[in-house]
């Protein structure tokens, strides 16, 4: 595999559509061929399970959550990923499986060491050359990522958001405990600018690991 697998994460709201899309635009105008994709989704398989993964009127027990991720993150691996590592390409992800380890693990309660095991299943040896975890201060994150919902005209709030601040405060502990025992792969961006500075220490990072 010549390619590079980049992931972005971080709580909801934190800007990582923004921030995917930016790097995206800013690494092919590097010259790099550069493919952008999104967890849950970017496969058909993906994107039906996104649209029942987010539908919050649909009860799902914590563990097939954590199935059904792992199902539409296998697929994108199997499909989308490494036929594009194998090219050449770089990808960047919008969230990959640190999100399950901070969602279904931190957030609701299951075994931490369990969901690696199943990330192994769903990714083999595919796994980020790094990853940006954007951290913000989690009711910053959650009025942004509302005030997106409420400007899409929807009426009913979804899976996630309709979670207290307690279980997203959780979910950044974890995304954070994480960066903390995988330093090599991981860098903190802290969202305290605007999008394009953010932006900005995302690409010195990008740089700082590529370059050598
Ligand atoms: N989930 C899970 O539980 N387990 C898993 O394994 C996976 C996911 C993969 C996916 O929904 C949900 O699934 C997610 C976790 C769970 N939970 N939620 N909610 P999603 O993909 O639709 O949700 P999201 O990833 O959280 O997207 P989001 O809410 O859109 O957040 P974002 O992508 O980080 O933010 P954004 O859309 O780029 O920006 C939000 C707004 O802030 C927007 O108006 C921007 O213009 C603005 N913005 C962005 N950056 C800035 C800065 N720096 N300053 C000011 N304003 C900014």
């Amino acid at each position: 595999m010549t390619g590079k697998l980049i992931s972005i994460e971080g709580i909801e709201g934190a800007g990582k559509s923004t921030v995917a899309a930016r790097l995206t635009d800013r690494l092919r105008q590097s010259g790099h061929s550069v493919l952008e994709l999104r967890e849950p989704g970017s496969t058909p398989v993906g994107e039906t399970l996104r649209t029942l993964l987010k539908d919050g009127t649909i009860r799902l027990a914590p563990l097939t959550e954590a199935f059904l991720f792992e199902a539409a993150r296998h697929e994108l691996v199997v499909r989308r990923i490494r036929p594009a590592l194998t090219e050449g390409q770089w990808v960047v992800v919008d969230r990959f499986y640190d999100s399950t380890t901070a969602y279904q693990g931190w957030g609701r309660g299951l075994d931490v060491e369990m969901l690696c095991r199943m990330h192994r299943d769903a990714c083999g040896e595919t796994v980020p050359d790094l990853t940006l975890l954007l951290d913000i201060d989690t009711a910053v994150g959650l009025s942004r990522a509302r005030s997106v919902t409420r400007g899409q005209g929807e009426t009913a709030r979804d899976r996630f958001e309709q979670e207290g601040i307690a279980f997203l405060e959780r979910v950044r502990e974890g995304f954070l405990s994480i960066a903390r025992a995988e330093p090599n792969r991981i860098v903190v961006i802290p969202v305290t600018g605007d999008a394009e500075m953010v932006v900005e220490c995302c690409l010195r990072a990008v740089e700082e690991k590529f370059s050598s």
